[in-house]
C-alpha cells in the first residue's frame, strides 16, 4: 500500500523539473494519426518534457519535411518522434537528414492491422537506423518513455521521475488481484 505522503512526493518528482526549449519533436504523417501519436505527447507532458508537434507527410509535403529534418538540431531539437502508417517513409526519410535519434512509431492501417507500416519502419537498411517500437498506442508511449530515458542521461530530475515511474508500475502489478 502506498501513503498518500509517497504518492506526494512521486507527483513532486515529476513536476520539479525545469521547463526548457522544446526538446523533442513530434511528428505525423496525418491528422489521422494524433489519436495515437497524442499518448506519446501525455508521457511528455506527465514528465514535464517540452515538445512540439507537427504533421509533416513525406509524400504530400516533401519540402516541408526536407526543411524540418534539416533543421531540427539547429532548433536545439534533441529527439524526433515520428509516427507513419501504410509505407511509412517519414521517419526513415527525416533520420536521413539528421543525426537526431528518430523514434519510428507504425500507425495501425487497415492491412493486416498495421504490419505493412511496422515493416516499412523497422526495415530501414543499414547506416540509417530509426528505432522501430510496437504498432499504436503502445509504441507511441514507449517511444515517449524511450526519449526521456535518452534525455534522462544527463538530466536528474528526469532520471528521478523515470525510476519513481517504474517503481509506481511495478507497484500496479503487486496490487493485482484475481477475484
Ligand atoms: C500516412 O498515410 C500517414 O502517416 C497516415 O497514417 C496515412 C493515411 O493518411 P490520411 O489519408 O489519413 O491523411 O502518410
Amino acid at each position: 500500500m502506498i501513503s498518500n505522503k509517497k504518492k506526494e512526493s512521486s507527483k513532486a518528482a515529476i513536476l520539479k523539473r525545469v521547463k526548457v526549449n522544446p526538446e523533442v519533436a513530434v511528428i505525423m504523417g496525418s491528422k489521422s494519426d494524433w489519436i495515437i501519436m497524442k499518448e506519446a505527447t501525455l508521457i511528455l507532458k506527465k514528465f514535464n518534457v517540452n515538445f512540439i508537434t507537427k504533421i509533416i507527410s513525406a509524400h504530400r509535403t516533401p519540402q516541408l519535411m526536407c526543411d524540418f529534418a534539416k533543421n531540427a538540431e539547429k532548433k536545439e531539437m534533441k529527439i524526433i518522434i515520428a509516427g507513419a502508417g501504410g509505407s511509412a517513409h517519414l521517419p526513415g526519410m527525416v533520420a536521413s537528414m539528421t543525426i537526431l535519434p528518430v523514434l519510428g512509431v507504425p500507425i495501425p492501417t487497415s492491412f493486416n492491422s498495421g504490419l505493412d507500416s511496422l515493416l516499412s519502419i523497422v526495415q530501414m537498411p543499414k547506416g540509417i537506423p530509426v528505432s522501430t517500437f510496437a504498432v499504436g498506442k503502445s509504441g507511441a508511449i514507449n517511444a515517449a518513455l524511450n526519449a526521456i530515458s535518452i534525455l534522462a542521461l544527463n538530466d536528474v530530475s528526469l532520471k528521478k521521475s523515470l525510476t519513481k515511474y517504474r517503481e509506481d508500475l511495478s507497484n500496479s502489478v503487486l496490487r493485482m488481484k484475481i477475484t
